[in-house]
């Protein structure tokens, strides 16, 4: 029997896979169903950075919270939102998890404590300190988590965030996902320190940078800060440095990135492809276990693509149905 290394058992470590393998799947397919021009609104793929949405969330259940970014289709299949749901809610179908009316930016499943994706930049700090405080008070050992990228962490309501968290010592964790760029502006030209937590100490907060196309960094590095918090500790800054694939969004012709850079990323800093040759050259999951995950997987995005193309529409008479006001 080979000894495991790893800090998961090797069923996790299959898990830890099939979430990151779906994730990537279905942005692959997205970007190639978008171009065909059936998908309402903009798209933003979350291909590349999979590890730092799988490594944090398999430290949660559903009692714990989080509020995600523009870019948060991998947020939400880690967090275990239905992936047939998902895509009916992304072609804008009545069988999404909204049914149909929020699309890509706008994807939320409050059972699975997945407060919403958010086009507004930044937006999901604050809504993580309420929902901190809410579990603070209920005492139920939820934590809250709210994911934004290195532009979003240059708003105002992400800093005033943070030192409210602190102030009130919430069960709240701010982890920035740092793909280098901001739209098209990258993080040098952007941001004066090297790393964003170097900010931390400014907000009496513990902070941690970590590769994130690394799963097992960052799924250590979670793990100790979201016990912490469970447990009373208090908020922390986590900074995931990772790499997107794709575009900013779907149609960006991406002239701001360097010739050979997508390539680069993909050869060399691919976290699915670093997390197979890991725990394979280790001995604990064979080659064929990944492949049949992979097969699932295609199953599985295919299904979801044709059973959303088939859906319904929302009717005119859900026009006034889910909003605040009642007609
Ligand atoms: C408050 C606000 N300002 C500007 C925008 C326009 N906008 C959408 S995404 C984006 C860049 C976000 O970059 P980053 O935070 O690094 O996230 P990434 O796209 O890299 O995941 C901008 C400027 C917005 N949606 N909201
Ligand atoms: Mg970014």
């Amino acid at each position: 029997m080979t000894n495991n290394p790893f800090p998961l058992s090797r069923d996790d470590l299959l898990t830890a896979y099939r979430t990151m393998r779906t994730i990537r799947d279905f942005e692959e397919r997205l970007h190639v169903e978008f171009a065909k021009g059936d998908i309402p609104g903009f798209v933003h793929l979350y291909a590349g950075e999979e590890a730092c949405a799988t490594g944090i969330m398999m430290h949660l259940t559903d009692i714990d919270r989080i509020a995600s970014t523009h870019r948060g289709h991998g947020h939400c299949i880690a967090k275990g939102v239905d992936v047939h749901e998902m895509m009916g809610e992304i072609y804008g179908k009545a069988t999404g998890c909204c049914r149909g009316k929020g699309g890509s930016m706008h994807i939320a499943d409050l059972s699975k404590g997945m407060m919403g994706a958010n086009g507004i930049l930044g937006a999901g700090a604050p809504l993580i300190c309420g929902a901190g405080l809410a579990a603070k008070f209920r005492g139920d050992g939820g934590v809250g988590l709210t994911f934004f990228g290195d532009g979003a962490a240059n708003q105002g309501t992400v800093l005033e965030s943070m030192n409210l968290a602190a102030i009130w010592n919430l069960p709240v964790i701010f982890v920035v996902e740092n793909n280098g760029y901001a739209e098209s502006t990258s993080v040098e030209y952007a941001t004066a320190v090297d790393s964003y937590v170097d900010r931390a100490a400014g907000f009496g907060l513990p902070g941690v940078t970590v590769d994130g196309t690394d799963f097992f960094a960052v799924y250590e590095a979670a793990g100790e800060i979201i016990k912490r918090a469970r447990e009373g500790g208090g908020p922390a800054l986590l900074e995931c440095k990772t790499v997107r694939f794709f575009g900013h969004f779907e149609g960006d012709a991406q002239t701001y990135k360097a010739k050979g850079e997508n390539e680069h990323n993909r050869a060399h800093r691919d976290c699915l492809k670093l997390f197979g040759a890991r725990v394979t050259a280790a001995g604990i999951v064979a080659d064929a276990d990944l492949a049949l995950i992979d097969r699932e997987v295609a199953a599985l995005i295919d299904d979801a693509v044709e059973t959303a193309k088939g859906a319904p529409l929302p009717g005119p008479r859900e026009l006034t149905t889910d909003v605040y006001v009642s007609y």
